[in-house]
C-alpha cells in the first residue's frame, strides 16, 4: 500500500514536471508565432493604408492637372500673355477655391501670365513633366502653399495650392496611423506632415516636429509608399505603436488563455488516468490479498459418447459487495498491468485443490486453462505452474492450455513454439482458442504443436441464422479438419447447432445448451451424469 502510494506520488511529481516543461514550451512557442503573425498582419495593414493614402493624393493631383487641359496654350512661348489665356486661368482660380493662383512661365523662367500679384519662387526648372515644390509663401502673411508645376512644350504652368488642401489629402480614418508625411526623396526632406490629435482629428505639424532622418530609416512602425504621379515623392506613415501593442496584446492574451485551458485539461485528464490506473491496480491487489478470485467450471462434452471429457476454468472476481464480476470486464486491464500471471497461478492452485479427487476418479477428464501471450513471455510462470502440478500430483495429460488465435500473432512465434513444444513433450494438451477470429493461415498455425482447436462462438451462433458468418462455417470446419486437430465447438446453444455440428463430424462441444460455468459441486454432479435443469 505504502509502496503503491509512493509510486503514485512519484508519478504525480513526474507528471507535474513534464507537464510544466511541456506547457511552458508550448506557450512560449505559440505566443512567439502569434506575435510574429500579428506583426506581419499589422505590416500588411499599414502597407495597404499607406497605399490608400498615396492613391488618394494621386487622384487629387490628377484631378488638378486635368483642369489645365481646358487651357488654350500652344507649345511656343506665350509672350505677351494673351488676354484670353489670362481670363481662362483666372476662371480656374475662381472656380476652384483650393487653388490660390496659377501662373504660366517660359523655359527661361519668365512669368508671362499670372493670377498672382507677386511671384515668389524661382528656379523651378526641372526635366519632369509634373513636379511639386514647397512649402513656399505667396504673401508674407499667408499660410504656406505648394506649387504643382506642369510642363507644356516650352511653357510650364504652376498651380499654387494651399497647405491645408494637401494636408486634407493625406488624412486617413484608420486609428492605426499616428503621423502621415510627404517625403521628398531628392532632397531627403519631409515637405509636409500631419499628426493625429488627442481628439482624433488631424493637425498640420510644425517643421520642428517632423520625423527625423534616423527614425525614417530605422523605425519598423514607419511604412513608405511612392506616389505614381510625382516620382520624387513618397507617403510615409508612422503607426501608432500603442494601438499596435493593444491589438497584439489582446491577441496574445486570448491565445495564452486558450493554451492554458488546453494544458489544464490535458493535466486533469492525465491525473484522472493515473488515478484510475492506481485505483484499479489497488483494487486488484486488495482482491488478490483477500483471495477474491475463484474458478468456475464449464463442462466440455463428447456428444457421441455422451460424456464429459473436461471443463474449462473461467475466472471470476467476487467483490467485497459479494458481486461476481466476469473477466470480460477486467481481463484486458489485468493483462496490461501484468498482474494476470500471478492471478492465473492463484486460480490454477485453487482449481487443483478443488479438482484433485475428480481428476483421480476420471483419468480421461481434463481441466482447460486460458493463457495469454503474457504468460509465455513471463520468466517464471511455467516453472511455478509445473511445481503446482507436481505439488498436487496432477497428470500432465489432464491439463489443457488454451491460447487465443489473436494472441499468437502478437508474439515472436519462435519463442512461443519452443515453449509449446516443451509443454507438449511433457504431456500437456494445447488448444488454439477462438479459432477463426485471428485470421491466421493454416500454414502459420501448422508451426504450432497444438492438438486441440476450439472454433469460436461467432461461427456456431451463425448456424441456422442465414448470416454471412453462417456460410463461413463449412470452410472454418474444413480448415480445422485440415489442421488434423481435435475440434471443440464453443458456444453451442441450440439443438439445431448441435445437429449441424454432428452432421459435419464435430462431436466435442461446449456451451449453454449443455451447461453454463458452474461451481465445483455442480460440476461433480454433472460429470456423474446428473444434469440439473436450473
Ligand atoms: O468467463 P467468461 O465466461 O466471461 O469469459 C470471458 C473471457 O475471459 C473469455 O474470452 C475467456 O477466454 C477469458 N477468460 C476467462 N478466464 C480466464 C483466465 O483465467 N485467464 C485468461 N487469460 N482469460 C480468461
Ligand atoms: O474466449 P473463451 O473461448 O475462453 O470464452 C469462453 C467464454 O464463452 C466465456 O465467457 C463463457 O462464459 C462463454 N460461453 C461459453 N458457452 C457459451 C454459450 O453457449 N453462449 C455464449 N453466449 N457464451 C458462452
Ligand atoms: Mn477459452
Amino acid at each position: 500500500m505504502s509502496v503503491s502510494h509512493r509510486k503514485k506520488l512519484n508519478t504525480y511529481l513526474f507528471l507535474n514536471i513534464i507537464w510544466g516543461i511541456l506547457s511552458l514550451t508550448l506557450l512560449c512557442l505559440v505566443l512567439f508565432f502569434t506575435w510574429q503573425k500579428e506583426r506581419l498582419n499589422i505590416q500588411q495593414s499599414l502597407y495597404s493604408l499607406t497605399d490608400e493614402i498615396a492613391d488618394q493624393l494621386d487622384n487629387f493631383i490628377q484631378d488638378t492637372t486635368h483642369l489645365l487641359l481646358t487651357l488654350d496654350i500652344t507649345s511656343s512661348p506665350v509672350t505677351p500673355c494673351p488676354p484670353q489665356l489670362l481670363k481662362q486661368i483666372q476662371q480656374i482660380v475662381f472656380n476652384n477655391p483650393f487653388i490660390s493662383g496659377v501662373s504660366i512661365r517660359s523655359s527661361d523662367n519668365k512669368v508671362h501670365c499670372s493670377t498672382l500679384h507677386q511671384e515668389t519662387i524661382s528656379g523651378n526648372n526641372t526635366n519632369h513633366l509634373l513636379s511639386l515644390f514647397g512649402p513656399t509663401q505667396i504673401n508674407s502673411h499667408d499660410k504656406p502653399a505648394y506649387i504643382l508645376s506642369q510642363r507644356l512644350g516650352q511653357n510650364s504652368i504652376a498651380i499654387y495650392l494651399l497647405e491645408q488642401i494637401f494636408a486634407r489629402n493625406l488624412q486617413t480614418s484608420s486609428l492605426l496611423a499616428k503621423k502621415v508625411s510627404l517625403y521628398d526623396k531628392n532632397t531627403k526632406k519631409i515637405i509636409l506632415q500631419i499628426s493625429r490629435t488627442d481628439t482624433d482629428s488631424w493637425r498640420i505639424d510644425d517643421p520642428k516636429d517632423y520625423l527625423k532622418q534616423k527614425e525614417v530609416h530605422q523605425e519598423y512602425s514607419i511604412m513608405r509608399v511612392g506616389i505614381t504621379t510625382l516620382d520624387n515623392l513618397e507617403i510615409m506613415l508612422q503607426a501608432d505603436l500603442s494601438k499596435i501593442k493593444q491589438i497584439t496584446w489582446k491577441e496574445e492574451l486570448i491565445t495564452a488563455v486558450i493554451i492554458l485551458l488546453l494544458c489544464l485539461s490535458i493535466y486533469y485528464l492525465m491525473r484522472f488516468l493515473i488515478n484510475r490506473h492506481f485505483s484499479f491496480k489497488r483494487a486488484i491487489l486488495v482482491a488478490m490479498r483477500n483471495d477474491n478470485f475463484f474458478p468456475m467450471y464449464q463442462p466440455i462434452l463428447d456428444t457421441k459418447k455422451e460424456e464429459s471429457i473436461g471443463a474449462e476454468i473461467l475466472l471470476r472476481w467476487r467483490t467485497s459487495e459479494q458481486e461476481v464480476i466476469t473477466p470480460d470486464l477486467f481481463i484486458k486491464d489485468l493483462e496490461a498491468s501484468g498482474l494476470i500471471v500471478h492471478i492465473t497461478l492463484q486460480l490454477v492452485e485453487k482449481a487443483f485443490i478443488e479438482c484433485q479427487s475428480l481428476l483421480i476418479n476420471n483419468p480421461k477428464f481434463h481441466l482447460a486453462f486460458n493463457l495469454s501471450s503474457i504468460h509465455f513471455t513471463d520468466n517464471n510462470f511455467f516453472k511455478d505452474f509445473l511445481s503446482l502440478c507436481k505439488k498436487y500430483h496432477i497428470a500432465e495429460s489432464q491439463i489443457m492450455l488454451e491460447i487465443t488465435e489473436r494472441d499468437l500473432l502478437k508474439q515472436d512465434d519462435l519463442a512461443l513454439v519452443k515453449t509449446m513444444k516443451e509443454l507438449r513433450q511433457a504431456g500437456f494438451c494445447l488448444a488454439v482458442d477462438d479459432f477463426g477470429t485471428g485470421h491466421a493461415s493454416i500454414s502459420y498455425l501448422q508451426h504450432f504443436p497444438f492438438n486441440y482447436l476450439k472454433i469460436d462462438q461467432i461461427f456456431i451462433k451463425a448456424i441456422g441464422t442465414g448470416a454471412i458468418t453462417e456460410t463461413l462455417n463449412k470452410s472454418i470446419i474444413q480448415m480445422a479438419k485440415n489442421l488434423k486437430l481435435n475440434i471443440i465447438a464453443e458456444g453451442v446453444e441450440t439443438f439445431t447447432q448441435l445437429e449441424y455440428l454432428q452432421s459435419q463430424g464435430v462431436h466435442l462441444m461446449q456451451g449453454w445448451y449443455f451447461a453454463t460455468a458452474m461451481p465445483l459441486e455442480k460440476l461433480i454432479q454433472f460429470v456423474k451424469g446428473v444434469h440439473n435443469e436450473e
